[in-house]
């Protein structure tokens, strides 16, 4: 059998987080592991997909264009993946040319098929902007569940998929402008189409009920939708020379194409059919649970709309939303744990095992500080890292390093082979079915087992008596027979680890290339050398924790719901160095008559004395500025404003009601500000 596993392709619009990782990621990582060691021939992919309003958006925000931006976090998140020894076959990105062909083609045969119809019909547009926004530009009231950040195809709180003009309030995500329906032409999907042999196709899984359900729903009142967008960012259009695909069009098809170009590496370039079109693969499919509706109706969609018998999903694990410390992770508020800094300090198996551990499988969960502590030193090191140790300890002691013969048996020894048998056997079903949690347990079920063993064998009294000797190396081999078992149970889940024990029985080949169930039936053979102990886990103490819970949300001023106005054309050097802007002493500040905004400011530049009128009222008063050193462009054309003539302007930032003045603390007036 071969096994495909996918894991949802992250938009390469920022570094990736613990979040994100414990939802569609390690426990896919985990299940490849599990199933390469089981011996079947898996292809696990995984890419960026760089195209849509969450690249353009991001970009637009940070000054770059969208090529840059891509670029720069397809590298990052790269990178974050290989720290976190993700073990992908290979790591694809959707601005790959074969990407763009395989997309085209895609849609070619679903035309062909009559499955694409051309419609003109309202979209929403901003007059302010003078375009047609869509997506991740526009926020309104989701129509499911009321949320009124919600964005323009799909509800981040209630994880519905919808069509912007469906929404409620909608609003421009840059300016805040209200919108307006337009027509405009674009090309549908005809999803209405396949209702019969999606829900027939649902119904015949065996997934998680929510799952299930929520799929169920949606092709009730499956629609044509809307698949083109207004944009030079994306898969062009054949035939339509200003239009894209919709992302989430051309992103699923990149599971395809990360396949195909994983071929062409290899070298094989017929190879990815294999996997996509075998009815021998197993297709799984890791996913947050936000991807369901694109992953259970709308890509499938797609796939039946082919001629090629495309694989569907056979399963599709789903994870929960993963919090820290109780509240969404968030950038902009510092609730986050930086991936780079966290490396600095701890290893990938720390973060690997206390993110599984906690795995948000069945509802959300949340990565806590003390939670890892305790993670990281009462079972990582504590359990299984402590019965590692003192076994190797004493083997190096006792039986001159080297595996001793596993006999003569008595019944505790038996019951506790037996014991690791049903453990290994137990982490084989949770990893089978996704249940990475369990499978955690399950190995610290078998150390705390492993523990208990040895301190009732009592090995350091059999070593006082020369005649008992033979039930003392018996014992440590049984041990070493343990922990070879451990290595295995544990690699899906902290791989290096794994390798590192793996490497101190002696073994000299890869873990992850081994055969879960040769290994398991295998004994260590009598006489092989093993290596000194190393230390496998580092404590994490308590100052460290405290230090990292002090951090949370530190450094942020004010909670904001900010929309950032897009940055203007670049300008150079020169053109900066022609505005002239002077601190400026407040004289005098009172109001302007009549007005609401504006308030009329006598300032001295240290030359000379100037009126300035400027529209800070709303956030001032008057008696506020007095003796303040703000800034000022000192060489802007007199304007009249009000009938008064205003020399210069004040210098703030943001806007109205929500204004604060940059001031000047020790420098006298009139000093320049470049
Ligand atoms: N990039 C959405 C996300 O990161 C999206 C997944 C695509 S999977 C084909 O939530
Ligand atoms: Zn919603």
């Amino acid at each position: 059998m071969k096994v495909l596993i996918t894991s949802a392709l992250p938009y390469a619009n920022g570094p990736l987080h613990f979040g994100h990782i414990a939802g569609a990621y390690l426990p896919g990582d985990a299940y490849a592991r599990f199933q390469r060691l089981r011996g079947y021939e898996v292809l696990y992919l995984c890419g960026s997909d760089e195209h849509g309003v969450a690249i353009t958006l991001s970009a637009e925000m940070a000054g770059r264009t969208p090529k840059e931006h891509v670029d720069l976090f397809h590298q990052t998140n790269q990178d974050i993946f290989r720290q976190l020894q993700f073990s992908f076959d290979h790591y694809s990105r959707t601005t790959w040319p074969g990407h763009y062909e395989m997309t085209q083609e895609f849609f070619r045969v679903l035309q062909k098929n009559g499955y694409i119809e051309e419609k003109t019909e309202n979209h929403l547009f901003s007059e302010k902007e003078n375009r047609f926004l869509a997506d991740r530009y526009v926020v309104g009231t989701c129509p499911k569940c009321g949320y009124d950040q919600a964005r323009g195809d799909e509800c981040q709180r209630c994880a519905s998929s919808y069509e912007a003009i469906d929404l409620k309030n909608p609003r421009s995500k840059l300016t805040g402008s209200p919108l307006v329906l337009r027509p405009s032409a674009h090309l549908y999907l005809r999803f209405d189409l396949f209702k019969d042999r999606l829900k027939e196709w649902i119904l015949s899984k065996n997934w998680k009920e929510n799952v299930v359900r929520f799929a169920m729903g949606y092709i009730d009142d499956l629609k044509p939708r809307a698949i083109t967008r207004d944009s030079d960012w994306g898969v062009p259009v054949p035939g339509y020379p200003n239009k894209v695909f919709y992302v989430w069009f051309d992103a699923p098809i990149g599971y395809i194409s990360a396949a195909k170009e994983w071929a062409e590496k290899i070298g094989q370039p017929e190879k990815w059919k294999e996997f996509w079109l075998g009815a021998e693969t197993k297709l799984v499919e890791f996913i947050g649970k936000d991807n369901i509706p694109f992953h259970a109706v709308f890509f499938p969609a797609m796939l039946l709309g082919q001629d090629l018998p495309y694989k569907l999903p056979d399963e599709l694990p789903a994870n929960e939303f993963y919090l820290l410390e109780g509240r969404q992770f968030s950038k902009s508020d510092n609730w986050t744990i930086d991936l780079q800094a966290f490396f600095e300090r701890y290893s990938s198996d720390q973060i690997r095992y206390a993110i599984a551990a906690n795995a948000p499988e069945t509802a959300d969960s949340e990565f806590s500080w003390k939670d890892f502590q305790m993670r990281c030193n009462a079972e990582l090191l504590g359990k299984l890292g402590n019965f590692v140790h003192r076994v190797l300890v004493f083997a190096h002691q006792h039986c001159q390093g080297k595996v001793p013969p596993l006999h003569p048996i008595d019944d505790a020894d038996a019951a506790f082979l037996e014991k690791i048998a049903l453990q290994a056997e137990l982490a084989r079903e949770c990893y089978e079915a996704f249940h990475l949690r369990k499978a955690c347990q399950t190995l610290m079920e078998l150390c705390q087992s492993a523990n208990a063993y040895f301190d009732a064998k009592k090995p350091w009294a059999l070593a006082k008596d020369p005649a008992r000797h033979p039930e003392l190396t018996a014992c440590i081999a049984i041990c070493l027979h343990c922990i070879k078992a451990i290595a295995l149970i544990a690699s899906p889940l902290i791989p290096a680890s794994a390798q590192k024990i793996w490497e101190t029985l002696g073994q000299e080949n890869l873990l992850s290339e081994g055969s879960w169930d040769d290994i398991l039936a295998s004994r260590l053979p009598a006489g092989q050398k093993l290596r000194a102990s190393e230390v496998l886990f580092r404590k994490v103490e308590d100052a460290e924790i405290l230090e990292q819970i002090e951090k949370l949300g530190k450094g942020v001023k004010e909670e904001q719901t900010v929309s950032y106005e897009p940055l203007k054309k670049q300008i150079n050097f020169d053109q900066f160095g022609e505005i002239d802007l002077r601190a400026a002493l407040v004289l005098k500040a009172e109001r302007v008559p009549k007005s609401k905004k504006l308030l009329k400011l006598e300032v001295d530049l240290g030359f000379e004395q100037r009126t300035i009128v400027s529209g800070i009222a709303l956030a001032y008063e008057p008696e506020q500025l007095v003796g303040k050193k703000i800034v000022v462009i000192a060489n802007l054309a007199p304007a009249k404003l009000m009938g008064i003539e205003s020399q210069g302007m004040v210098l703030a930032a943001g806007g109205d009601g929500r204004l604060e003045l940059p001031e000047i603390q020790h420098l006298p007036p009139g000093s320049p500000i470049r």
